[in-house]
């Protein structure tokens, strides 16, 4: 999760006690009772709700992670069965971190989570990536082989990216698949993105409101489409398979970023006719 706008944290040095790639440890005994019971009302709510919604590699990693054991996940744990299956691990950070920072974990298999919790008070409203969005929302299906790779994948990417001055681009390929994506599955549209995954009122809009534009997956339609951080999506893009994004991304970006430079951006909210002209 995170904005097209979060300023200055490319410069930002960690805080105390962070280590310099940012991870800080997660002391798992200092949650409070209150706080994993916030966790455990949040997961009761979306396990619910996701039901006939999320795409079938995320109850499989749900499963496989036992990430339905109450409370929040002491990492320690959770890291043993997650790098059994697929090389990766969680680490603990403070919030948002530099762009540079978080790309470099993705391309190394770390997620970084935020070590904290939303209040009960907010359930619904979150300013930086907590441990439900990011634990909840992006771990599960990290425990899937092809989305495994295709987030280590973007990971790569986004480091490139950074150093070549097409981050803004790499963002939205991001943003429109690991954090808002929807899949195709036995014909019907499936949730995958983890911004949706960890947002109850997400989840039914993105799938069942007719506010929405759902446009097939076009890596460059994502490439040129800005976004929004501040409300549901006003566009959503919809793959075929994990299988099918890897396949987009494999031969690297360049020569899109290439073929794009001096195209317009396109505005999400536009409907698709008009944006087939631009
Ligand atoms: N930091 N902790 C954290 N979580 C994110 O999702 C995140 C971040 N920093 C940068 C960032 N995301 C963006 O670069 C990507 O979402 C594009
Ligand atoms: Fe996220």
């Amino acid at each position: 999760m995170t904005s097209d706008t979060h300023i200055g944290l490319d410069t930002a040095k960690p805080p105390l006690g962070a280590a310099a790639d940012w991870t800080i440890p997660q002391h798992w005994e200092r949650f409070t009772p209150v706080e994993h019971r916030v966790w455990d009302l949040l997961f009761a709510r979306q396990q619910e709700c996701l039901k006939g919604r999320a795409v079938k590699q995320f109850f499989e990693g749900l499963d496989l992670l036992k990430l339905s054991k109450p409370g929040i996940p002491d990492f320690d744990e959770l890291n043993e069965r997650l790098f059994a299956r697929t090389g990766w691990t969680v680490v603990s950070v403070p919030g948002l971190i530099p762009d540079e920072v978080f790309f470099e974990h993705l391309s190394r298999r770390r997620f970084p989570a935020g070590n904290f919790i939303r209040a009960a008070t907010s359930l619904d409203y979150l300013e930086e990536p907590d441990v439900f969005h990011d634990v909840f929302g992006h771990v599960p299906i990290l425990a899937d082989h092809v989305a495994a790779d295709f987030i280590q994948h973007l990971g790569a990417l986004g480091l490139e990216a950074h150093a070549g001055g097409t981050l803004q681009r790499l963002a939205r390929l991001y943003w429109y698949t690991i954090e808002f994506g929807l899949t195709m599955e036995a014909g019907a549209r499936r949730i995958y993105g983890a911004g949706i995954l960890s947002s109850f009122g997400e989840s039914v809009y993105s799938l069942e409101s007719d506010v929405p534009h759902r446009a097939r997956f076009d890596i460059n339609q994502v490439l040129r489409t800005r976004y929004r951080t501040d409300s549901f999506q006003p566009r959503y893009f919809v793959i075929d398979s994990f299988e099918a994004l890897l396949e987009t991304v494999s031969e690297g970006l360049d020569h899109l970023y290439e073929a794009l430079e001096g195209t317009e951006d396109l505005d999400p909210h536009a409907a698709d006719d008009v944006r087939k002209a631009a």
